[in-house]
């Protein structure tokens, strides 16, 4: 049950959705194979490396004559962006790209993505659309703290937030007393943030002393890494806000290309008239029927500066029918990357099924970090979390000793666990890392 006292106006009117919002699943279908076939031929007449994978693959691109015919297509992946770096997967000429992004590139070199001005526009028009799933609404304000720069998140939701009709209040990521000043004086109805960082700016409020649920906010529009039901519940309680799940990546958009409804707060739905998902088996790319869980492809279907085929997200989750928007399929919260997939002993585990654990046990804050180590020629994960302020030593202890147990039973691994004292962990701004990876080399 939601602890949220606020309340929201009601479910958008109908009138209020975009037509596509609206659309059968018939009509849907038709669409996305139109604007597929499309995207199939400008890839392959604009963009030489597609024209080489489809060549290599031995299809064309009228050999679509129904969406299924997806599976014959090459996927593309990270790499195929950085083999290209960096303009060689744009598809039209330079001159007419209005606008790049780029990932942080820690590893190698960064993956650049580039818009039209049409690109743009489509993408503020599905920033706006997930904002008003979301419970935003035109005249509303929004702190927008996703980061500004490089990274969608910052432009991307502020080019919504404005084509809405909200007023946006661009403050990005950082210098966490002023983001609480900035709420407290300028009365945001809703705020966008890594859900991450919203825990940083909580604790902030409590710091400063000012009840975090005494803002004006009512809504938080939180994506760009993973969390959990759990999570909800603890930022629910604590802002007294509606918790809802932005997902997007740069290389299909960026935030938008599917959002959760706050009404029925069950997934995200996937915006389909400009974005067609696979669900596929992370190790033979065979493609898996609705409603099986494995890594999330996407097709967009209306870009034009940087069309993308099957592209591999990374991202692990299911696809169920839409319910909100009953046109739109949705998808399960993302429960986690392959990447940040750690093999422990054999047993795979992810991030956030340490967070459940953690949010589930008394005493216990949402700050932890898993800490990976050699022992002998074996790995060992440790979490260590943070005590809340005003757990006495013995639930520590106990505390320590029930996550140990948690992730035996629910997980099948042993795993160390440490509580550390309050605030004594390095907290996130933007998106959070939270493995480290102290193994020995080789
Ligand atoms: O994170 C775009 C974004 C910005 C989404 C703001 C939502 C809000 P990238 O930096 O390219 O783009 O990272 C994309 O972040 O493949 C997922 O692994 C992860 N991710 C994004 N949204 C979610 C989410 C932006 N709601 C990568 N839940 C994706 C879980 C998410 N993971």
């Amino acid at each position: 049950m939601s602890a949220v006292t606020r309340r929201l106006g009601d479910a958008p009117r109908a009138d209020t959705l975009d037509a596509a919002e609206r659309m059968s699943v018939d009509e849907l279908r038709a669409l996305q194979l139109r604007r597929l076939q499309w995207t199939l031929r400008r890839a392959y007449d604009c963009v030489p490396h597609y024209r080489a994978a489809f060549d290599a693959a031995g299809v064309r691109p009228d050999d679509c004559r129904e969406l299924a015919d997806i599976a014959k297509y090459p996927m593309t992946t990270k790499a195929d962006l950085r083999d290209n770096y960096p303009y060689g997967m744009f598809a039209v000429p330079r001159a007419d790209v209005r606008r790049i992004h780029a990932s942080s590139g820690t590893t190698g070199r960064p993956t650049v993505v580039g818009y039209t001005a049409r690109d743009i526009e489509n993408w503020a028009d599905l920033v706006a659309r997930s904002l008003r799933a979301a419970g935003g609404r035109p005249g509303h304000r929004v702190h927008n703290a996703y980061g500004y720069g490089l990274f969608t998140g910052g432009l991307g939701a502020h080019y919504g937030i404005e084509r809405l009709g909200a007023t946006a209040v661009p403050v990005s990521g950082g210098m966490t007393p002023r983001q609480v000043q900035l709420i407290m004086d300028f009365s945001p109805d809703v705020i966008m943030v890594t859900p991450s960082y919203l825990l940083t700016i909580i604790d902030e409020f409590e710091r400063q002393g000012i009840d975090p649920r005494s803002s004006s906010l009512k809504v938080g529009v939180f994506g760009a890494e993973p969390w959990t039901e759990q999570m909800r519940c603890e930022i629910e309680e604590r802002m007294d806000i509606h918790a809802v799940d932005i997902y997007g990546l740069s290389e299909v958009m960026g935030p938008g290309v599917s959002q959760e409804c706050v009404e029925t707060k069950d997934g995200l739905h996937i915006w389909e008239d400009h974005f067609l998902p696979e669900v596929v088996d992370p190790l033979d790319g065979s493609v898996l029927p609705d409603g099986e869980e494995g890594e999330l492809l996407f097709t967009a279907l209306t870009k034009e500066a940087l069309p993308i085929i099957r592209y591999r997200t990374r991202d692990l989750t299911r696809l169920l029918p839409g319910t909100a928007r009953p046109g739109m399929r949705r998808m399960e919260r993302i429960t986690g990357r392959s990447d940040d997939m750690i093999i422990l002993r054999g047993v795979n585990l992810f991030p956030t099924q340490v967070e459940e654990i953690v949010l589930q046990t008394a005493g216990l804050a949402p700050h932890f970090q898993l800490v990976l180590t050699t022992e002998g020629r074996m790995d060992a994960l440790g979490v260590r979390v943070e005590a809340r302020h005003d757990t006495p030593s013995d639930r520590r202890e106990a505390a320590s000793r029930e996550v140990v147990a948690a992730v035996k039973d629910r997980v099948g691994v042993s795993v160390t666990c440490e509580v550390v004292d309050p605030d004594t962990l390095e907290r996130s701004v933007g998106k959070l890392q939270r493995l480290v990876d102290r193994r020995a080399a080789g």
